[in-house]
């Protein structure tokens, strides 16, 4: 799909104005939205981040490709709320403490909503304390959880923490994700699940609440 391999080079480039007209262009062709998220959006920021890795990009290149991906993602996103379905369940998401990458987080958030979860969203850099208390405000089951960086890492084991000293284990399951952070880390911290992605997240945290994962998602 040659509309794909082109929103995929513009968000490596860092062009919004072509990220968002491509993007246009991907759903007039009827390309599925969660392929256009995997194989452009998510693919391009993947090659992005390997570039910045390895030092042949810098960080304001990486900013210019997360504007190129959001002006996509806008476009994207109405598809994946268009039905809407009774709510599956509350679930808060944010970044952690001192944490400002978001993308990923909102990746996981849209994943959520469009198949049918009410999210709630804190933004990044989220207290550990502040999850608890909007958890418990906003009566939610779920607590989703995103590190980008092994120094805030951390923050993930301190919600944890606080909902243990709360008497809320088991109540409010912790979810956890980001790139930094692994299956290891989640039973260390005591988290109930990490998930690999987005697109996994769903089916996860469906099965932390007992529910059926048959119904596509
Ligand atoms: C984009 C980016 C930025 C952007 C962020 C823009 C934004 N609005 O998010 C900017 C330029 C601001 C930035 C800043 C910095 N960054 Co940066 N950044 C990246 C980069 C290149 C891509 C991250 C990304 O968006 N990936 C795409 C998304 C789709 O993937 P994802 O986030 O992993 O999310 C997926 C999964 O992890 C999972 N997931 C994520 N969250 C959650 C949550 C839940 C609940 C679940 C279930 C799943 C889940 O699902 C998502 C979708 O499939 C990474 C490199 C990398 N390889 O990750 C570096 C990287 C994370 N950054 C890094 C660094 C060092 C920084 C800075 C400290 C740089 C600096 N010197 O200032 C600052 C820190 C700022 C701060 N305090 O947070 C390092 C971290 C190193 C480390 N080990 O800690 C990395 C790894 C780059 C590197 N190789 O050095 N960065």
């Amino acid at each position: 799909m040659q509309i794909l391999e082109v929103l995929k080079q513009s968000i490596i480039e860092g062009n919004e104005e072509h990220a968002a007209r491509y993007a246009g262009d991907a759903i007039a062709e009827r390309i599925d939205a969660k392929i256009i998220l995997d194989d452009a959006l998510i693919a391009g920021m993947n090659v992005v981040g390997e570039k910045f890795r390895t030092h042949e990009i810098f960080l304001p290149d990486v900013l210019l490709s997360a504007k190129a991906m959001y002006a996509a993602l806008a476009k994207v996103r109405p598809l994946f709320l268009k039905e809407k379905i009774p709510s599956l369940g509350k679930v808060v998401i944010g970044t952690v403490q001192g944490d400002l990458h978001d993308i990923g987080k909102n990746l996981v958030g849209i994943m959520l909503e469009g198949a049918g979860f009410e999210v709630i969203d804190l933004g990044t850099d989220v207290a550990p304390e502040r999850f608890v208390d909007e958890a418990v405000a906003r009566d939610a089951e779920v607590i989703g959880l995103s590190a980008l960086l092994t120094t805030t890492m951390p923050g993930m084991g301190k919600v944890v923490k606080i909902l243990k000293e709360r008497g809320l284990s088991g109540k409010i399951k912790v979810i956890i994700g980001g790139a930094p952070v692994n299956d290891e880390f989640c039973r260390e911290i005591g988290a109930d699940a990490y998930c690999f992605d987005a697109a996994n997240s769903v089916a996860t945290v469906k099965k932390l609440l007992g529910q059926s994962t048959s119904r596509a998602e």
